[in-house]
């Protein structure tokens, strides 16, 4: 990455009325939280995710998948947020129109102080009951003595439908901000993905920030910042308002 880019994509920022930051593990990734595909820590290495992140597989796989997601949860609550979460808490101070579109489900972006968040695939903060909904907590067993019901995290697991109405405020941010920024993500689960790409088609630029843009689909006409996103965003809002 050229300074010349870090330069136009600051320029971008500062000149942009409405911003969307559309995030994915990659920006937790400096707090100790594992993303998924790439690194030699990636979850999906560790367990295989048919029978851990889909419905079916789930239910199956008692209790060593409720302890799965019960031990992320408490992961969550162990880490804290990076210089990356906290710059995009910077931006969203400045925008006069902002959203974050996260995939992610550890809640550091709210405790790094953004306000304004949309959380595609839910969060760890409180399991629930899988079929009722009633809400629970991690130290409950799985399977409820008095009701029978099986706990699960509240997150949108694989082969489940999204928060209802998320992808539409998603969209509508998308297609109609100024700059779209993507950290941290390889852009491979849908529908999620489709987001930048809404942001193109709507006129907006797009910058995305990831240190590996292997398999990242994008032309030339997207700006690519590579490096991580606790070096790559604190410099470019230092750059963007100094
Ligand atoms: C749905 C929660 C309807 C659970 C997750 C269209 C085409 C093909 C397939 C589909 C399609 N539409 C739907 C599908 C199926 C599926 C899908 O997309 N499959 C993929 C695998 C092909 N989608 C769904 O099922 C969705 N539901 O569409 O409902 C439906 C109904 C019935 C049948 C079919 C469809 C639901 C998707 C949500 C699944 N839940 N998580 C849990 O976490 O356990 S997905 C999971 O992966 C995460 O939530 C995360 O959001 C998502 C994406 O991963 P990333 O965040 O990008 O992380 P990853 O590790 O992959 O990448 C990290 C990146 O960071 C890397 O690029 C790395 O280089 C970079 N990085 C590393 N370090 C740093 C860094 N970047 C910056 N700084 C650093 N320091």
């Amino acid at each position: 990455m050229s300074d010349e880019q870090l330069l136009a994509a600051a320029a971008l920022l500062r000149e942009a009325r409405s911003v969307v930051v559309f995030t994915g593990a990659g920006v937790s990734a400096e707090s100790g939280v594992p993303t998924f595909r790439a690194a030699a820590n990636a979850l999906w290495n560790q367990v295989d995710v048919r029978n851990f992140a889909y419905p079916a597989g789930y239910r199956r796989n008692q209790p060593d998948a409720w302890r799965w997601y019960a031990q992320r949860a408490a992961k969550t609550r162990e880490v804290v947020p990076n210089a990356g979460h906290v710059a995009i808490a910077e931006i969203e101070r400045h925008a006069e129109e902002f959203l974050l579109v996260t995939q992610n489900i550890d809640s550091l972006h709210q405790r790094a102080g953004s306000k304004n968040v949309l959380e595609l695939h839910g969060n760890l903060r409180q399991p629930r009951y899988f079929d009722c909904g009633a809400p629970s907590d991690w130290l409950a067993a799985p399977v409820c003595s008095a009701c029978r019901g099986l706990l699960r995290p509240d997150v949108v697991m694989f082969e489940e439908e999204l928060p209802e109405g998320a992808m539409d405020r998603a969209r509508e941010a998308a297609d109609s901000c100024d700059v779209l920024i993507s950290v941290g993500t390889s852009a491979q689960v849908w529908p999620a993905a489709e987001i930048p790409r809404y942001a193109l088609r709507g006129g907006a630029r797009v910058v995305v920030v990831n240190p590996d843009m292997e398999g990242q689909p994008w032309g030339h006409h997207v700006t690519q910042l590579v490096g991580t996103a606790g070096a790559i965003l604190p410099q470019l809002v230092r750059l963007a308002w100094p």
